[in-house]
């Protein structure tokens, strides 16, 4: 057994691996980080992941709903450490696993992997606490700094293969709709599902975006309404045939979109290797979150902006793109989409903070294998000099979603410090009713 497995074996039993190891640790990985782009680009089947927030026991629930490395292929998106007791915990076996399995493990990062923040949201006083010193903190701000700020999801399939044994309410189900979104619960039961029409030849319906919403299986047999696509996605020229059958890629970030960003190829252009500035592309990348509002607003976050619905339609179409999947924003059922299914968030902290009673969940893109997705590639390389890039050019089609989701595991909090949780964010004075209402 190499020393990296016997990390890894101690890590996964939450016992801490010795301070000349993680500098070790930490410099393969800068190593490794260093020869990313800021937007990784990753083959599906992934199961994208959202806040960990140092939870490290709900953690290795997750591996055990989701599977483990490197049998199932990982997308963090950030917010690894800070608010729970395991942040140290949490991080070096995930940055573990990506030196072990840098393939199968894509970490990107998120606005709590930063100096400032973690110096105020409790992982340099675990640091502190753990090794007696700042230099792991030093250590793990350094591979911060190398984190990619986005990633690209490429080849996703459009459909998904049912899991599990069909429930008998399914059976009148018409052979033609494709399965679309798939709610499973932690014991792997299909809790709610819903369906879309298959694309078919050329005389189809125009509408290859039209989707049903979930329905609750054990309430709602048989009927899968059928809802009107969405409209206003600057999609409407869409005219039909097989190339209107593509699947987008899915871009996921932290937080959400910036003004200053208009295509995905912005964000390659980025100098990220830095701490998270307090302004600016990067920062909004990291920070914004997506509202019921037209175009841009002010984050009362004090840092990154507030978006809506037509900001994300005008992005994902200009790039390609059928999804946006982020992570930043508590969601008690453990994810949410919003804006016709433009953009999700996926929350993977249950329980967060240990008191706020919320699910969380994954989300698993699965490989389209009809014809090898090239079409749909969104990463300068396909689609684009294809013809496809006019404005009539066909709508693509949302990828199939399975989102598992998972309680809190039982734990022994036995041992952890009592410390007053610290007031939310710093960079601006807020009203303590907004400090109440809004979560990171
Ligand atoms: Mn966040």
């Amino acid at each position: 057994m190499s020393d990296l497995d016997r990390a890894i074996a101690q890590l996964r039993a939450c016992r801490l691996i010795p301070e000349a190891q993680v500098r070790e640790l930490c410099y393969k990985a800068r190593e490794l980080l260093i020869e990313e782009g800021n937007v990784v680009n990753v083959d599906a089947p992934v199961t994208i992941c959202g806040d960990i927030h140092g939870q490290f026991h709900d953690l290795m629930e997750l591996f055990r709903v989701g599977g483990d490395v490197p049998d199932t292929n990982y997308l963090f998106m950030g917010d690894f450490v800070d608010r729970g007791f395991y942040s140290l915990e949490s991080f070096l076996l995930l940055l573990c696993l990506k030196v072990r399995y840098p393939d199968r493990i894509t970490l990107i990062r998120g606005n709590h992997e930063s100096r400032q923040i973690t110096t105020v949201y409790g992982f340099y006083d675990e640091c502190i606490r753990k090794y007696g010193s700042a230099n792991v903190w030093r250590y793990c701000c350094e591979v911060f700094d190398y984190l990619a700020l986005g990633a690209l999801v490429l080849g996703a399939s459009s459909e998904l293969e049912p899991s599990g044994p069909v429930d008998t309410t399914q059976s009148s189900m018409p052979i033609d709709d494709a399965l679309e979104i798939e709610i499973l619960n932690s014991k792997g039961e299909v809790t709610m599902n819903s369906y879309r029409s298959r694309p078919q030849s050329s005389s189809a319906s125009t509408d290859t975006r039209a989707i049903s919403p979930p329905r609750d299986i054990s309430t709602t047999p048989n009927q899968a309404p059928i809802r009107p696509g969405a409209a206003g996605t600057g999609a409407s020229g869409d005219s039909g045939g097989s190339l209107s059958s593509r699947t987008g890629a899915v871009l996921c970030v932290h937080g959400g979109l910036s003004p200053v960003i208009d295509t995905v190829d912005k964000i390659r252009l980025i100098d990220r290797k830095q701490e998270v500035p307090h302004e600016g592309a990067m920062c909004d990348l990291l920070w914004s979150d997506p509202d019921e509002i037209d175009g841009w607003g002010l984050s009362p976050r004090g840092a990154g902006f507030l978006f809506g619905g037509d900001i994300v339609k005008r992005f994902n179409y200009r790039n390609d793109l059928s999804l946006v999947a982020r992570a930043h924003q508590l969601v008690m059922e453990g994810y949410k989409e919003m804006f016709d299914g433009g953009i999700v968030t996926v929350w993977s902290a249950p329980n967060y903070c240990y008191r706020c009673g919320n699910v969380a969940a994954i989300l698993e893109l699965g490989e389209d294998t009809s014809n090898g997705g090239t079409v749909a590639r969104s990463n300068g390389d396909y689609g684009r000099s294809n013809g496809l890039l006019g404005p009539n050019r066909p709508a693509v089609r949302s990828p199939g979603r399975r989102y598992r989701v998972f309680e809190a595991a039982a734990q022994d909090t036995r041992g952890m410090p009592a410390k007053k949780p610290v007031a939310d964010y710093f960079l601006v004075r807020i009203s303590i009713d907004t400090y109440r209402r809004r979560t990171y």
